[in-house]
């Protein structure tokens, strides 16, 4: 392929993404409260802890708060036409539930804006990824209280008071699916997932729906420039078996991830979804005004891509993936990560096609990569680390998106996950790396926070300059 045949559109957004948990670090500085993440040192692993504990990595992150100047430098350096981060909301509401903002944390995102601009690269704002104020999680169990929408909308307005007229794309929620599978992690909601009522996950679900909405009805009133997202993970499901039951299976798994993508599409629930809680037994407290409310859809569809699965109805084949929050079987033909995640460059056109076929909005993919154990190694003297699995990993995918821009998919733009090395969402390590900046920090929370160009930080210039002709496929 050469530059001239490339299908990415002019005007393709290439970028990176992370998240302010991920990467700020600064936990307790510029008036933040405490969040989630600042308890869940062990990420999805253990249940969380009373306060901070020193082996959490996240408190300190890559120090972030401090060196954003630098970082957005390094991702100017490799052509980055979008940035994607999110903004804490404990830094602008410390316990969530205040009248007024804390002015030093809108100054913080100010200057963090300050330096895209200075770049030339758009800003992509997640407003909630998964670091909910803690104690709007201790005082009201998370989104299963319908107060946080208030708090919630209270949030999303200041942020596009403030910076709706430097920011165009915003999401909602970050994955705002998987709170079916990860409560905690994804709605703030404390009571352990065992103990969880469907009542009251469901609720939860329904209120983040809700606000989500009325997060695009206030941006349309204050920030008419403003284009608003919703945040999936997609996750292609493959019948394990030509048996329709499985195929079925795969539908049942299917619908309830497209619901949350139908809601925010069609402003409406759809018919699958309300028998499903009628047959669990599951009424849902949803008033006129909710409904309406409901009817603010977005105006593109954003998602996170790592794997596919597989169904099956025979429980005799279905066993658990490794590391996979969302649940699902391991297909047997794939390969996978060094966490268990299957690789499918494949099921990324797949899953463009649904999802374009299904609510002809916009695409925007704001995650996609490969965790792995890096080696920082010299090169010429200089420190880097040969990452040509991670090159070979974001190539292919990088390929589907072509297939999927030549069947006629509309796409804005693609975010590789932790483009700079962060720690993880799932298993709060260091060692789990996806950047194409290597940082010097470690398991045990040693490192200097050195700062080194991998391998695939060339490459991906390179994919950025030819816009996408460079890609091998
Ligand atoms: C997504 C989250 C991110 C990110 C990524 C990789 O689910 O939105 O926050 O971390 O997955 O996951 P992990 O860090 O667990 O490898």
């Amino acid at each position: 392929m050469t530059s001239t045949d490339t299908p990415y559109p002019p005007g393709f957004l290439w970028g990176g993404a992370t998240a302010a948990n991920q990467v700020e670090g600064a936990y307790d500085e510029g008036g933040k409260g405490l969040s989630i993440q600042d308890v869940m040192p062990r990420g999805l692993m253990a249940p969380p802890t009373d306060g901070p504990t020193p082996d959490n990595l996240k408190l300190a992150g890559i120090d972030f708060y401090h060196r954003y100047a630098d970082d957005i430098a390094l991702f100017a350096e490799m052509g980055f036409g979008v940035y994607r981060f999110s903004i804490a909301w404990s830094r602008i509401f410390p316990r969530g539930d205040e009248a007024e903002p804390n002015e030093e944390g809108l100054a913080f995102y100010d200057r963090v804006l300050d330096e895209c601009e200075k770049h030339g690269i758009e800003p992509l704002v997640t407003i909630s990824h998964y670091e909910t104020p803690l104690h709007l999680a201790q005082t009201l169990d998370g989104w299963v209280s319908r107060e946080m929408v208030d708090h919630y909308a209270r949030y999303a307005r200041t942020l596009f008071e403030r910076y709706g007229s430097r920011v165009r794309y915003w999401l909602t929620f970050n994955e705002i699916n998987s709170v079916l599978h990860a409560p905690l992690l994804s709605g703030g909601i404390l009571t352990p997932k065992d103990q969880l009522a469907p009542t009251d996950l469901y609720q939860a679900i329904h209120h983040e729906l809700v606000a989500s909405a009325l997060a695009t009805k206030i941006a349309r009133e204050v920030a008419p420039d403003a284009q608003i997202g919703c945040m999936l993970i997609a996750m292609p499901t493959y019948p394990m078996t030509p048996a329709p039951a499985d195929a079925l299976a795969v539908m049942h798994a299917d619908h309830l991830n497209l619901a949350f993508g139908d809601v925010h599409c069609r402003g409406e629930y759809p018919g699958y979804l309300l028998r499903h809680l009628r047959e669990i037994g599951v009424e849902l407290d949803i008033t006129d005004e909710d409904r309406a409310t409901l009817r603010h859809t977005v105006d593109f569809v954003s998602f996170s891509y790592y794997m596919s699965v597989c169904e099956t109805a025979d429980p005799e084949l279905r066993q658990a993936g490794a590391g996979n929050i969302m649940g699902g079987v391991p297909n047997p033909t794939l390969p996978a990560s060094e966490w268990g995640w299957q690789i499918d460059p494949v099921g990324l056109r797949v899953v463009m096609n649904q999802f374009w076929d299904r609510w002809r909005k916009p695409l925007f993919i704001v995650e996609n990569g490969l965790g792995a154990k890096d080696e920082l190694v010299e090169v010429d003297g200089v420190p880097t680390v040969v990452d040509d699995y991670r090159i070979a990993y974001l190539n292919d995918h990088l390929v589907q998106v072509g297939e999927a821009l030549r069947d006629g998919v509309e796409v804005l733009g693609y975010t590789t996950w932790g483009c700079i090395d962060c720690v993880s969402a799932s298993t709060a390590q260091m060692s789990k790396r996806y950047g194409f900046v290597y940082v010097d920090r470690h398991d045990d929370g040693s490192g200097t926070l050195a700062r080194h160009r991998k391998k695939s930080f060339g490459w991906y210039r390179e994919v950025i300059r030819t816009n996408g002709g460079s890609l091998v496929g």
